[in-house]
């Protein structure tokens, strides 16, 4: 893949990157994104699953939900996406991920600065005591369990619509993107707020922004460098030129 001069002078003065994901990233590692042709939200309603309203209504076919997603992203492994990013901490001064996916794939590749806007699969907390029931291995019945201390329900500590994100993560991940020299947009339809206000808060700041994606999304129009093609096999290439040019430094 031939680059643009202009991305690649970017990519030599560049010292803090800074990588915005979403759930295409983990496409290539089996895990269904929610928009789009093989999208989730293709065959189940969003409004019945992802709020907290429709927990309290049907918690069990919520939790079975993602006791379902939980089981396909154990099996899954991060992909030459997901390696790519965790190995250009190698390269850069400073690579930090804002990602959307809550399935700790980016973690698992071995990527260090990790800001999970939108929270994680592996985590759960009661919702009347606060009580977290965060191994791994939880709760694997199909079945919503209840807290045994307080006999709560138990939720999975994931951010639901008409729910606010984890302040101090957002305003960490906003500071990262304030200071980023380059803001790589990957697998994300950039629709859902506020956490697409981090590649806008990026380009206020001066930062020149890549989107690697199978389609044009949302923010296409605010792109500087717009990569067409699959996440797992873009990336590769990014951190190959990236090494070419840190060999000739
Ligand atoms: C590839 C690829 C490959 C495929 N390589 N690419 C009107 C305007 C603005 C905002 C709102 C509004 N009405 C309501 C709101 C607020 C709402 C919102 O943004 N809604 C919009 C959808 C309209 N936001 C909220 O409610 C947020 N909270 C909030 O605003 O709090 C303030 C508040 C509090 C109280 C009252 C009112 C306000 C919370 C949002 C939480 C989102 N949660 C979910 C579920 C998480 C848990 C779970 O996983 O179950 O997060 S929804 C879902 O969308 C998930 C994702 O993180 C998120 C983003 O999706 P993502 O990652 O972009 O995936 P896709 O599927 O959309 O796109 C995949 C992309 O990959 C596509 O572009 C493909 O082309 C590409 N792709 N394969 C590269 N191989
Ligand atoms: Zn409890």
């Amino acid at each position: 893949m031939k680059f643009k001069e202009e991305f690649i002078e970017k990519l030599k003065e560049a010292e803090s990157i800074l990588f915005f994901t979403g759930a295409g990233i983990s496409a290539e590692s089996g895990i269904s994104t929610f928009r789009g042709t093989n999208g989730l939200w293709n065959k189940l309603k969003p409004e019945e699953l992802a709020n907290f309203d429709a927990f309290l209504k049907n918690p069990d076919r919520v939790w079975e939900w993602y006791q379902y997603r939980r089981k396909i992203i154990k099996n899954s492994k991060p992909n030459p996406a997901h390696k790519s990013i965790a190995e250009m901490e190698k390269l850069f001064d400073e690579v930090v991920v804002v990602t959307q996916n809550i399935d700790n794939l980016h973690r698992r590749a071995g990527s260090t600065e990790i800001y999970e806007l939108h929270g994680n699969i592996e985590r759960n907390y009661c919702i009347k005591c606060g009580r977290r029931y965060d191994s791994p291995n939880f709760g694997f019945d199909d079945v919503a369990p209840k807290c045994s201390d307080c006999g709560g329900l138990i939720r999975p500590d994931v951010v639901w619509f008409g729910e606010t994100l984890p302040q101090d993560v957002f305003a960490s991940a906003e500071n990262a993107a304030a200071r980023c020299d380059i803001c790589f947009v990957v697998g994300t339809s950039a629709v859902v707020y506020p956490a697409a206000y981090i590649p806008i808060t990026a380009k206020n700041s001066g930062a020149y922004l890549v989107e690697v994606n199978i389609e044009t999304t949302e923010i296409s129009s605010s792109i500087h460098y717009s990569l067409l093609g699959k996440a797992g096999e873009i990336l590769p290439q990014i951190l190959k030129i990236v090494k070419s040019i840190k060999q000739k430094k």
